[in-house]
């Protein structure tokens, strides 16, 4: 596929020889018993026989349309057996699904088709207010598919067909696309290969201890990559395991699926968590099923970790992962103090590890510097981006994660701050640089700048900072107008603040640092 970067022939070579990469794809994780139960979603209760042939009649159905190997397609999906449908579909006959999450509009949408070129567009009817088809109108896309009400367009449960034999996808294929938080102007897109995402998977479900018996609830978008493959969905089907679908991690969706379902494994982040402490206290469900709690996609404090244990039954694991690849495990045998103060250790023997100071130069052992990093299931480059990929890989092809960690004699990471320009509000990734775009836009800003301000709940909150022209707008008018073009609600700021003039470094840049100081 033009724009992807490949891995160099000696790793793949390493790779291959050392069993980090097979031949499976993703087509293949269906491994359960045919008769054991594969998805819990809504009223739907599906076997491993059952979801088999919905997927295969569904790819039948897609193949049908016209839709097959390399051919783009965006998926913007709740947490439905729709979902897990398609992506099934898709991956079988080698289409790419392009996974947005839920909360996109317009202005993500539109820009994840044009980038991929996507041939297709997947959604759901509406969400409240908000209705998909109407967007999916403008997006330039030939097929768009409806999981439900579709008016004009085609609906999933008719993408349906005799299953067929398909042509398989290669294993080095691209086998999904993933999105990155950001720290530019727009969303990169992940080029994820079958053999690197099934490695991905496969060795996160064995380190979590996943077996047949594990019930796994998906409260996270189950489009984002913990939820979907660390070990995630994926995870389970490929260890013949159950997926308990929620509609939302918040415990009045989520307990009583535990208790109903006898829940033993649940993927959070951290403010989720946090009502999970909180709530356990009070509600009247039984949660004695689960055995594992992983939380990750921002730092969980070591003192709330600590809770786990007494509040709500479980074993806690931390989780420090990137769409990009690497992911890093507490692991089920650590100590209580690992498990509580570290963000885990690298998943892979083959997961190499530099951590290095502003020049590059790796820092001395145990100090903070920004990890950098490569292995075989960390991508080589973002999809059609050879301007940011100049900056975002070293010439060695090591990922520049743009996190600061130190790193214990043990291996396990400890994750410091961050060097990127990103807010991480509660594990949604914001890029500061989008967000000021969008910010300029309105005519009463004369220039913007936007900063993460700490947050007892959600790790970080968003402040937009704004020098305006003559009145100043109001955050309600500024959450208008972001919507009115058509961005993901989660990055509207929490909160504005107007001034004169922007602090500046000694090079003439905005000083973030000095705003952000002015908050406290
Ligand atoms: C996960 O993936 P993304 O792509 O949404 O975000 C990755 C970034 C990391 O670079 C880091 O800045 C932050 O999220 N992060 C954490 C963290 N886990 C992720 N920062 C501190 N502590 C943690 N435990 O967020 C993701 C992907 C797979 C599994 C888990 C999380």
């Amino acid at each position: 596929m033009d724009g992807f970067t490949p891995w160099p022939p000696d790793l793949e070579a390493r790779y291959t020889a050392e069993g980090y990469w097979g031949d499976r794809v993703l087509g293949d994780v269906l491994r359960g018993a045919p008769e054991r139960p594969a998805l819990v979603a809504g009223d739907e209760r599906l076997t491993y026989a059952d979801l088999d042939l919905r997927a295969a009649r569904t790819a039948a159905g897609f193949l049908r349309l016209g839709l097959g190997r390399g051919d783009r397609v965006v998926v913007q999906l709740p947490n439905t057996a729709g979902f897990v449908v398609a992506f099934l579909a898709l991956v079988r006959i080698g289409a790419v699904p392009v996974l947005a999450l839920p909360a996109h509009r317009a202005s993500e949408i539109g820009y994840l088709c044009e980038l991929s070129e996507a041939r297709g567009y997947v959604c759901g009817d509406t969400d409240g207010d908000f209705d998909y088809r109407e967007m999916a109108r403008g997006l330039p896309v030939e097929h768009v598919v409806v999981d439900g009400e579709a008016q004009e367009f085609t609906a999933l449960s008719a993408v349906d067909a005799d299953p067929v034999e398909a042509e398989r996808p290669d294993p080095s294929d691209v086998g999904v696309f993933l999105l990155s938080g950001g720290t530019t102007g727009l969303p990169k897109l992940i080029p994820r290969t079958h053999r690197d995402y099934v490695y991905n998977l496969e060795a996160s479900a064995e380190v979590c201890g996943f077996t047949e018996e594990t019930v796994y609830l998906v409260v996270l978008p189950a489009a984002h990559n913990f939820a979907l493959a660390c070990p995630g969905v994926l995870g389970v089907f490929a260890t013949g395991g159950t997926v308990v679908l929620a509609p939302s991690g918040s415990p009045d969706d989520a307990f009583p699926l535990i208790e109903r379902e006898r829940a033993t494994v649940c993927a959070v982040v951290p403010p989720i968590a946090l009502l999970w402490l909180d709530a356990a206290s009070w509600s009247g469900e039984d949660l004695s099923s689960l055995e594992l709690l992983q939380v990750g996609g921002a730092k969980f404090a070591a003192e709330r970790a600590a809770e786990v244990p007494g509040d709500l039954g479980c074993r806690v694991q931390q989780v420090f992962g990137m769409a990009e690849g690497l992911l890093n495990y507490t692991r089920l045998d650590d100590s209580r103090d690992l498990v509580e103060h570290t963000q885990g250790r690298p998943l892979s023997p083959a997961d190499e590890i530099r951590v290095v100071d502003e020049d590059g130069e790796p820092v001395a052992p145990g100090e903070v510097g920004e990890l950098l990093t490569r292995g075989p299931y960390t991508l080589r480059g973002y999809y059609r981006a050879p301007e940011h990929n100049a900056r975002s890989f070293t010439p060695d092809g090591f990922y520049r994660t743009g996190d600061l960690v130190r790193v214990l004699p043990t291996g396990h990471l400890v994750v410091e701050g961050r060097a990127k320009d990103q807010i991480n509000r509660g594990g949604d990734k914001i890029s500061a640089e989008e967000l000021e775009g969008h910010l300029l836009a309105h005519p009463a800003v004369h220039d913007a700048a936007v900063v993460g301000v700490p947050d007892a709940m959600m790790g970080e909150r968003t402040c937009a900072f704004l020098v305006v022209r003559e009145k100043e707008p109001t955050l309600r008018e500024l959450k208008d107008f972001l919507r009115a073009r058509g961005v993901a609600a989660y990055k509207y700021p929490d909160r504005v603040e107007t001034v004169e003039t922007f602090p500046r470094t000694p090079v003439g840049k905005v000083s973030k640092k000095a705003l952000a100081a002015r908050l406290s």
